[in-house]
């Protein structure tokens, strides 16, 4: 059984209803279990064109999945979510991103772990703090990255 960290952002399409739907279908993965998810916080697009704000969320699951069938899960669920890709950072109806696996690491671009980029973003890092465990992403604690990424904008919504 691993833990494995999983992001999800949205900023097309009712990004609350998508969300939900996909915490969902994350919860019924097969030989996992969902343990926790994070608030939703509304958060500046980082990269990419102009584009609406994201809105963007984390959850916590036990899987027995190898990584490749939990990628590939999840890449299901963004294109049941109508996910089509157009260009890099560009808006999407949903994106789900693994932040990190245990402590595995990986260098393989199909699966990058722990992602390359989750810790220079708050809004990967805001939502993984309500986590617990929380990920190590480069040797340091989320706390540790947090403090980093004072500058961008991030809103917690309410429950
Ligand atoms: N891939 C490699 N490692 C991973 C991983 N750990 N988890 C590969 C998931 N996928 C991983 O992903 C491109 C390829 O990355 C996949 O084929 C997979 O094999 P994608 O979802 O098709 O494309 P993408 O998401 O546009 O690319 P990328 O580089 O993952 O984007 P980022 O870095 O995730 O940025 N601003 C705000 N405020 N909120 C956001 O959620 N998201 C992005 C996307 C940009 N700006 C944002 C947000
Ligand atoms: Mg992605």
């Amino acid at each position: 059984m691993s833990h494995a960290w999983i992001a999800l952002g949205s900023n097309l399409g009712d990004s609350g209803a998508l969300l939900d739907e996909a915490l969902e279908q994350i919860a019924q993965l097969p030989d996992s279990q969902l343990l926790a998810s994070s608030a939703r916080y509304r958060t500046a697009p980082i990269g990419g064109p102009e584009q609406p704000d994201y809105l963007n969320a984390a959850c916590l699951i036990d899987t027995h999945l190898e990584p490749t069938e939990l990628l590939q899960a999840l890449q299901q669920i963004e294109q049941s979510a109508g996910r089509e890709r157009h260009e890099r950072w560009g808006p999407r109806t949903l994106d789900l991103d693994i932040i990190a696996i245990d402590n595995l690491l990986s260098t393989d671009p199909i699966l990058t772990l722990p992602h390359p980029r989750a810790h220079q973003r708050a809004f990967v890092l805001y939502p993984l703090a309500d986590l617990s465990p929380r990920p190590l992403i480069a040797g340091h604690n989320v706390q540790h990255w947090l403090d980093l990424v004072a500058d961008q904008a991030i809103k917690r919504l309410p429950d």
